[in-house]
């Protein structure tokens, strides 16, 4: 049988990146990235960049319930290519309290519509955690609870996104007391539901997730929190710059003492990462290089993703330490230095999930020197530099 071939090197010409107004190039880049993103072989990239191409843009429905939409924030504030732009190009947003201009029974007459059009067709994504106390009256859109208004849009959906950790387990709204019953996308529909938790998540994970679904019309395989395992199998201790620090015992113990001047490890200030899945390490935020993520900038990891850490145990308390093997993926500071490409990088790390952050680790840690270790490894370059 023949198969369509896809022609990578003139399909994006008029295509995506015509419409988003960056080159071919760029696209092509992104398209690879986020196939390394999802831990498939760079093969995937035609597959993706055919899907993005393709006319129909599934219907997506996104509902705000309990939460201060950074979730949507972190969306709409990340860079190259501008992900709002991405998201805004492959997909059809019928529905967004933020983005909508229409406002009242307007826009509630928009999301029926695109419910009734898009039957069992359309992606539901959930922002916000859903209180229940007191039949639900603490959240209400157009007169109709968060409860009500979620089990009606996830009826007919085709798939359910709970973006962000309030609607993935209850996050900061469900904290301890929880006065008004805030709970998970899960909870409330009594199954598995897609989560990419995260206060706020990392905006590339849930593109990644809504490429994959768009590519090969299924979600990413996911942990038994429904977390995709492409971006939460690892601890972030596994990945973290400063690992080499914790093995070797140099802890910051107050912020500025030396240790923390020097970018040592910050377990003893309460670091969440040894018990808190996520790739936040590796893949960074907004695009501004290494130290764009809350470790990289000198704070303890929170453990925002994880249930039971995030805004659960006090900032300062010790995490518990899941794993104390050293990562595989580094050599321990006091053995030799050596080089390896990114190719060769890329090989060991495998497609099994992550890749991507195998890669950048492997080649922040190979090659360097003990000296630049003690100086937090951090090199004041992008990670797009070499
Ligand atoms: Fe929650 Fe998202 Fe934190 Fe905020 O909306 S995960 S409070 S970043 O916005 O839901
Ligand atoms: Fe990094 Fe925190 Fe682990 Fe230290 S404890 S290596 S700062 S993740
Ligand atoms: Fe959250 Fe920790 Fe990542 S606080 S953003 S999981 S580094």
């Amino acid at each position: 049988m023949n198969e369509t071939i896809f022609d990578l090197e003139t399909a994006t010409d008029t295509g995506v990146a015509g419409r988003l107004g960056i080159s071919r190039r760029e696209f092509l880049k992104f398209c690879t990235a986020t196939a390394a993103t999802l831990g498939l072989p760079a093969s995937a990239e035609a597959a993706i960049a055919k899907a993005m191409e393709s006319a129909q843009r599934p219907s997506v429905i996104w509902l705000q319930f309990q939460e201060c939409t950074g979730c949507s924030e972190s969306l709409l504030r990340a860079e190259h290519p501008t992900i709002d732009k991405l998201i805004l190009d492959v997909i059809s947003l019928d529905y967004h309290e933020t983005l909508f201009a229409a406002a009242g029974h307007q826009a509630e007459a928009a999301r029926k519509a695109a419910m009734k059009a898009h039957k069992g067709k359309y992606v539901l994504v959930v922002e916000g955690a859903i209180p229940v106390k007191e039949k639900g009256i603490y959240c209400k859109i157009g007169g109709q609870t968060a409860v009500d208004m979620l089990k009606e849009c996830a009826a007919d959906a085709a798939a359910v996104i709970a973006i962000g950790s309030c609607a993935s387990w209850g996050g900061m709204p469900a904290t301890d007391p929880n006065p008004t019953g805030a709970s998970s996308v899960a909870e409330i529909l009594g199954k598995t539901v897609v989560t990419i938790p995260g206060c706020p998540p990392n905006p590339y994970n849930f593109l990644a997730t809504v490429v994959h679904f768009l590519t090969f019309k299924s979600l990413p395989a996911v942990d038994q929190l429904g977390r995709p395992l492409f971006a939460y199998s690892r601890l972030i201790h596994e990945s973290c710059e400063r690992r080499a620090h914790f093995d070797a015992g140099r802890f910051a113990i107050e912020f500025g003492d030396e240790g923390h001047r020097k970018g040592f490890c910050l377990y003893k200030l309460g670091c969440k990462g040894p018990e808190t899945y996520a790739n936040c390490p590796t893949i960074g935020f907004n695009d501004l290089g290494e130290v764009s993520w809350p470790v990289g900038c000198g704070h303890p990891c929170i453990g925002c993703t994880e249930k039971g850490v995030g805004f659960t145990k006090p900032i300062h308390q010790l995490a518990t330490l899941k794993s104390v093997e050293p990562p595989l993926f580094y050599p321990r500071i006091v053995e030799g230095q050596g080089a390896i490409s990114l190719g060769g990088a890329a090989l060991l790390a495998g497609i099994a999930g992550a890749a991507a952050g195998a890669v950048v680790v492997m080649s922040k840690k190979l090659g360097k020197d003990n000296d630049d270790q003690g100086k937090g490894g951090k090199s004041g370059k992008s990670r797009d530099e070499p």
